[in-house]
């Protein structure tokens, strides 16, 4: 009993101090997605329930072995037997009683949820493909013919420790995906190799890319700013570092952006400059 004691005040201990605490967020990150906020509202409704549940069963509990013991003269209840009603309502009350908070209580806010994931309705105003590769982002704006790489710019020397840690430490990319803000957006994630997983914890999605398939969701980021997220679904021996940046900024700031990426057209190329080669190759050949 003294060494659990002991467990419990160190666990406490480590918990509690403050250098165990820096860089850690106990909390969910602020979201900004119907979806993120509805997850959170989720959350939120079942962490409540079921400490309303533990508190009451277990006080009763405790209640009860404390007032209604052998040693204060009470003897145990007889309702047990094949002719007795009583132990059915000890049966179904709580069944019913879970059922009841599991399928309404809980089932159609999380089915609210969960559909704002797919929503259809309208159609989306942007499609980005995000392509998971060892290890790195690819992102596809098909309809603007944009497309490029985001990986890790985090330096190899704070990943061994021979430096001080950034502050984005594994959180920083050469070439953030960039989204506009109030925007429905359908997301595809695919993947080239292995199954990644494209996940930004403000936005609250996360959806596998898998190699071979096209998969989707929807959602609108309702404010500006930068958000970071991880890889989720381990993909190799550099998991850890394929970040996800995403810059959600005004739409005249994306507009700007997006022709900066835009592919300048090849100049066309001379004509004449390839035939001498060519001829010389021939005439070679001959
Ligand atoms: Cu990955």
């Amino acid at each position: 009993m003294r060494s659990l004691y002991k467990f419990g005040l160190s666990v406490l201990l480590a918990l509690g101090s403050a250098a165990a605490l820096a860089g850690y967020a106990f909390n969910f990150p602020e979201p900004v997605t119907p979806i993120a906020r509805e997850t959170l509202h989720m959350h939120n409704l079942v962490m409540v329930v079921i400490l309303v549940m533990f508190f009451l069963v277990f006080g009763l509990l405790i209640y009860s072995f404390r007032t209604h013991n052998k040693a204060a003269g009470y003897q145990a209840g007889k309702f047990t037997g094949p002719n007795n009603r009583k132990q059915w309502l000890w049966v179904l009350s709580p069944f019913a009683l879970l059922f009841f908070i599991d399928y309404v209580v809980f089932g159609i806010p999380a089915y609210h949820a969960v559909v704002l994931y797919e929503d259809t309705k309208t159609d989306a105003e942007l499609v980005v493909k995000v392509t998971g590769s060892q290890w790195l982002w690819q992102y596809d704006f098909p309809a603007e013919g944009v497309s490029y790489t985001s990986r890790l710019i985090t330096p190899r020397d704070q990943i061994d420790s021979g430096a001080a840690k950034g502050e984005h430490y594994l959180l920083e990319v050469d070439n953030p995906l960039v989204l506009p803000v109030g925007k429905k957006i359908r997301f595809i994630t695919t993947s080239n190799d292995v199954i990644h997983s494209w996940w930004v914890p403000a936005f609250g999605v996360k959806r596998d890319a898998v190699p071979g398939f096209l998969r989707e969701f929807w959602a609108t980021v309702e404010k500006t700013g930068t958000y970071r997220g991880q890889c989720s679904e381990l993909c190799g021996k550099e998991h850890g570092f394929m970040p996800v940046v995403v810059n959600v900024v005004s739409q005249e700031e994306f507009a700007k952006w997006l022709a900066s990426k835009k592919p300048v057209a090849p100049a066309p190329a001379p004509a004449a400059a390839a035939e001498p080669v060519a001829q010389a190759v021939v005439a070679k050949a001959q």
